[in-house]
């Protein structure tokens, strides 16, 4: 069959977790409106009967500040280097900016399958002078065009997952993305990126999964924000996040969520955090 992985790359916000998404049909990477959204690279697999193709949805490509953005483009090159065809979202809406152009004529030099792909097709469109494919993940535009060049490209081999697995992330990685996905578009503007979410307890009992949830943040205010007046807000993320972990396993959670002030975590501690520096 053909098999192989490839890279998804492009600025944050592109939309590249919403097409691995849309293509493998199930929610493997969180996506939100904010930028950088995406810390670790993600393994969305989608398996026919000939064909795997094993994305590699990476955090979007920007200038390195702190550890955590250093991290995020280790991840990038990473991933580059073990894709056999590799694709560069550009968001069609958008004017592109003159270092992107760079970028992806940097990337040409370096990839020898690389595929174009125009995002937010039902957008209204700006005028791109690239070879490229123009998708939408609204209304499906072209993704079936993109999945077969893609395999065209992909070489020939057995597969390297099993057949059922859609992610490579575990389950506790799951649940501990999606609060922090909750957390991006509930509380916008209000507590900007600075959190990171870990499942700290994960315990399989007769009949309910017993968890716990660490929510770091970088301010005392912040902290004030997340937990909400009177504990309103943490419940209410305490109930959509209990909701989601049941669907995922099939079975009755019990969920408890704290909050912790870490101000300087981006800089120093993110190994600790659950990135694998
Ligand atoms: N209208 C429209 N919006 C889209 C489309 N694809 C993605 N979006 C939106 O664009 C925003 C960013 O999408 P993401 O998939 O999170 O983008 P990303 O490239 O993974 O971003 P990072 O993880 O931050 O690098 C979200 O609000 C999506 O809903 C599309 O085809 N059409
Ligand atoms: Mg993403």
């Amino acid at each position: 069959m053909k098999c192989g992985y490839v890279a998804v790359l492009g600025l944050s916000n592109a939309g590249k977790s919403s097409l691995v998404n849309y293509i493998i049909g199930e929610e493997v990477a969180i996506v939100s409106h904010r930028r950088q959204t995406t810390r670790n690279s993600i393994l969305g697999i989608k398996t026919c009967k000939d064909y795997q193709i094993i994305f590699i949805d990476t955090p979007g490509v920007h200038h390195s500040k702190n550890s955590l953005d250093k991290y995020m483009m280790k991840n990038v090159r990473s991933a580059i280097a073990s894709a056999d065809v590799v694709l560069y979202l550009y968001d069609g809406s958008l004017k592109m900016e003159d270092e992107e152009y760079e970028y992806i004529e940097t990337l040409r030099g370096k990839c020898e399958n690389l595929i174009l792909v125009q995002t937010k097709s039902d957008k209204k469109q700006v005028e791109f002078n690239l070879d490229s494919i123009s998708v939408s993940v609204v209304n499906g535009k072209n993704i079936d065009l993109l999945v077969n060049k893609i395999i065209e490209l992909l070489p020939e081999q057995n597969a390297i997952y099993d057949e059922d697995l859609y992610t490579s992330q575990s389950v506790s990685l799951l649940i501990a993305e999606k609060l922090r996905g909750i957390m991006l578009e509930k509380f916008d503007k209000e507590v900007p990126h600075g959190i990171a979410v870990l499942v700290t307890k994960f315990e399989e009992k007769d009949n309910l999964i017993d968890i716990e949830m660490e929510i770091i943040c970088e301010r005392e205010q912040h902290k004030g924000i997340i937990i909400g007046k009177s504990g309103t807000n943490l419940k209410k993320l305490g109930i959509e996040i209990r909701e989601y972990a049941e669907k995922l396993l099939d079975k009755k959670c019990v969920i408890k969520l704290f909050v912790k002030v870490d101000k300087d975590w981006r800089n120093k501690n993110i190994g600790q955090y659950g990135y694998n520096i």
